[in-house]
């Protein structure tokens, strides 16, 4: 376990990478350009200057989340071969600078969706909400209003500019369902993989979050039967899986446990979280704790300890507590909290098969 920590660099984070460097075990940091609009080429000088600045204070940067896919290629309309190109530049010049693994999502229109930034826990602390008969019932122009309003933040995915189009970006998704989707990633994937290969990197694919259609768009990396598909359109090892718990752990018909025992030779990167869902569909993220939420950390990571997982971790969306101000989920104090459990159960399972082969 390779553990590391996503920061969103400088000037765009509350954290900065001498808070980081004092949380204990963290190797790596999860980077990207994310003032880049999707679809531009990184180009090798704004890679080499972030990339300094990390490995400057002793992080590695083998891991970048994400390089977004642009609208035009989940639509595959006709602008699509343009960005492809671009995004294969994009890959070609990670490469040179050391990146191992790219960690992307396939998402129409949202990132992570939410209807809450800051719901209150019975802890006192405040952590991200999904209340799911308020995505079935609002105008998503609505909510990602509100949502913005309560952060002082758009929702992730949502640049201002897509914003002004949301009307024109929903009607041209009524052509798309789920089987249009899966056409248009594996032509994407088929462009791409054999370009990463080269470059000797892993294309780590990150499920949808929440894994299930919201407002009427397809979704379709929502659990084990989409990783056959993936591994269908392409076994090649460069054709790789982000393991989010959280994400894919938000619907109970996905086992992680499980999930992770067939999976996790195939996933260079996890993020590793834990939510609690309610029976009506909705959750709410927790502390990391296996047993403040609905996920089996533990026994995530006890999967993960049993096949020697070499890849890379990283805590997820944290509570915002003790008064933290910081973007939602990605405080400094409970992502810190998350890696000591993640570490602890580590080294538990660690001693556990030392004293079991004397
Ligand atoms: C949420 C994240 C996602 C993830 C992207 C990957 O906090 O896990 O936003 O970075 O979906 O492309």
């Amino acid at each position: 376990m390779n553990m590391t920590f996503r920061w969103y660099g400088r000037g765009n984070d509350t954290v900065t990478l001498e808070h980081i460097k004092q949380i204990p075990g963290v190797k790596g940091i999860v980077w990207a350009l994310h003032n880049k609009p999707a679809g531009e080429i990184w180009t090798k000088e704004e890679i080499k200057d972030e990339v300094d600045y990390i490995k400057s204070h002793g992080f590695h940067v083998d891991v970048v989340e994400s390089v977004n896919v642009h609208e035009s290629i989940k639509l595959g309309n006709a602008e699509r071969g343009r960005y492809i190109e671009n995004y294969k530049e994009s890959i070609r010049n990670l490469a040179e600078f050391g990146v191992k693994v790219i960690c992307y999502n396939f998402m129409p229109i949202f990132d992570w969706t939410r209807t809450e930034m800051f719901h209150p826990l019975e802890d006192g602390s405040t952590a991200l909400f999904f209340e799911k008969a308020k995505v079935d019932n609002i105008d998503p122009k609505e909510l990602v209003r509100e949502v913005s309003e309560a952060s002082d933040l758009t929702l992730p995915g949502w640049e201002p500019e897509k914003l002004d189009r949301i009307t024109e970006l929903f009607d041209a998704y009524k052509e798309i369902d789920e089987a249009k989707l899966w056409e248009n990633l594996a032509y994407f994937l088929k462009e791409i993989i054999p370009v990463a290969e080269e470059a000797g990197i892993q294309m780590a694919i990150h499920p949808d979050d929440p894994p299930f259609s919201i407002f009427g768009l397809p979704r379709i990396i929502t659990g084990a039967a989409s990783y056959e598909k993936l591994i269908e359109i392409s076994d090649s090892p460069s054709n790789a899986f982000t393991m989010c718990t959280g994400s894919m752990g938000a619907s109970p018909s996905n086992n992680m446990v499980e999930i992770a025992e067939k999976y996790a030779n195939r996933s260079p990167f996890a993020h590793i979280r834990n939510v609690k869902i309610y029976d009506n569909g909705d959750f709410t993220e927790t502390s990391h704790y296996t047993q403040d939420g609905s996920i089996d950390v533990k026994g995530v990571v006890k999967a993960l300890h049993e096949q020697n997982y070499t890849g890379y971790v990283r805590p997820d969306h944290g509570r915002h507590i003790w008064g933290e101000v910081c973007r939602p989920g990605y405080g400094l104090y409970d992502r810190a909290l998350g890696i000591m459990y993640l570490l602890g159960l580590w080294d538990a399972y660690e001693t556990k098969r030392t004293e079991e082969s004397r």
